[in-house]
């Protein structure tokens, strides 16, 4: 008898797992990385089509878990990341330190602005969920 409720309790365990699992595969949850650097006062993602392109809106899935990497290559100047309306906030950066944030993005649809909070108004982009 205990060993059936043990074996039970496994079998949940297995089933409830395999459920996680599946529903992140549905959802297509692939985690995302996205550096993003800023240097002469703009941010740009160089892994992006876009890569030239200063302030780019970067564009992620819903519900999918993101890692964002901020480097900082301007001498003399301190910048963070932060994206309005989500909890998401990296630390502030000297010239040649990076740092890292991991979240998970909001499962709706939505548009958001990302800044540095020093320099609001030259260093601004897009953030997309779809
Ligand atoms: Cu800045």
């Amino acid at each position: 008898m205990k060993r059936i409720g043990l074996l039970s309790v496994l079998m949940i365990v297995v089933v409830s797992a395999t459920g996680v699992v599946l529903a992140s595969i549905a959802q297509g949850a692939v985690s995302r990385e996205i550096t993003i650097v800023a240097k002469n006062m703009v941010f740009s993602v160089p892994s992006l089509e876009t890569s030239g392109e200063v302030n780019p809106t970067i564009t992620v899935k819903r519900g999918q878990r993101v890692t964002i990497t901020l480097r900082n290559d301007d001498a003399g100047m301190l910048h963070d990341l932060v994206i309005e309306g989500l909890d998401v906030r990296l630390e502030v950066v000297s010239c040649g330190e990076t740092t890292r944030l991991t979240f998970t993005v909001p499962r709706e649809p939505g548009e958001y602005v990302y800044l540095c909070s020093f320099h609001p108004r030259r260093m601004r982009g897009v953030f997309i969920v779809e």
